[in-house]
């Protein structure tokens, strides 16, 4: 144990006096590699509860209402907290009715001038009303699950990696109005905030290696299946993810059964900015759909596992470090 710990440290030193900027050999690149492998998959899930918790605080996070804009700022504050660069995009959409949506997607970034760089995203508004609720279907939800959850597991993600500094450079998007959508209308009512940015992204002709999607991450022994699009445009990146998920005990979660083929922010990202993006989002292995609490007044917190916000939120960190 001593001995392993000596060694790391050995290397650490190795690694360090290595001036940045000379050609590399193999060797020094051997080195570098060994002491990348050497940091702890570090997720405080109570941190990233906590950050779902308070979204909730504010109200449902619908466009427009009060909680909303007060969230928009506590999101950037946060970010600001945990990234280099923070700040929220701002733009104006069509809604299903042909009302302009006022939209803020906020972003942060680490390392921004790399090249190397991988898109986490996140929904963060909050459906306008709970449409499959059987007492109260016109009211909105909470949206612990459907909204917040993805934030929270984000933004923990963003604490640590300013903790454990990433080799690759990092972008954070929390996009706004994915979920005004009318469920009998167009694909495109759907993911605004997403559909904007894909076509105004926060810097011209922004390019990522690739990017993931968390959506419904909350549940308890959530289940998330392989989602069509996610396959069909982001296929290694899928296995990846799985794979990682998997080398961290965590294949309850992470099932290899086919998902739907689904209309999420991923898919603006894939067609519109080209980006290989999948979805990690909870769909029932029985090819059922989403969970019981979609859209309905069940999705609070008392539906919220730290359990679950762990295996998805240390999986994406061991991704974005091992990059
Ligand atoms: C549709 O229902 C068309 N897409 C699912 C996207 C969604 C809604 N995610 C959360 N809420
Ligand atoms: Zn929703």
């Amino acid at each position: 144990m001593n001995f392993l710990k000596i060694t790391a440290f050995s290397l650490m030193l190795l690694a360090l006096s290595s001036c940045k900027d000379q050609p590399k050999d193999s060797n020094s690149e051997q080195i570098e590699t060994e002491v990348k492998q050497l940091f702890t998959v570090q997720f405080d899930a109570d941190s990233a509860y906590r950050y779902v918790q308070e979204q909730v605080d504010f109200g449902p996070r619908v466009p427009g209402s009060a909680a909303h804009g007060n969230t928009a700022r506590y999101l950037e504050q946060k970010l600001a907290q945990f990234c280099d660069t923070a700040f929220t995009q701002y733009g104006s959409m069509k809604g299903s009715k042909g009302q302009n949506v006022a939209i803020k997607n906020v972003i942060g970034s680490f390392g921004s001038e790399k090249s190397k760089r991988i898109l986490l995203c996140a929904h963060w508004d909050t459906r306008p009303m709970a449409d499959q609720d059987a007492t109260n279907p016109t009211t909105p939800a909470d949206g612990a699950n459907d909204g917040a959850s993805g934030v929270g597991v984000l933004l923990e993600v963003a604490r640590q990696l300013q903790i454990q500094q990433p080799d690759a450079g990092v972008d954070i998007i929390f996009f706004d109005a994915e979920d005004m959508g009318d469920s009998q209308g167009e694909a495109t009512t759907w993911c605004l905030g997403s559909q904007y940015w894909a076509k105004t992204p926060h810097k011209s002709n922004y390019v990522a290696r690739f990017g993931i999607l968390l959506d419904m991450v909350g549940s308890e022994n959530a289940t998330f299946a392989i989602e069509g699009n996610s396959w069909l445009f982001a296929q290694p990146y899928v296995n990846l993810v799985w794979q990682t998920a998997n080398s961290l005990g965590y294949s309850k979660h992470f099932l290899y059964n086919q998902g739907g083929q689904l209309i999420d922010d991923h898919l603006y990202i894939n067609k519109i900015r080209g980006i290989p993006t999948l979805d990690i989002i909870h769909y029932e292995p029985s090819g059922s759909g989403f969970g019981d609490f979609w859209h309905t007044h069940d999705d609070n917190m008392s539906g919220i596992s730290k359990s679950t916000l762990k295996a998805v939120g240390e999986t994406v960190f061991k991704v974005v470090m091992d990059l």
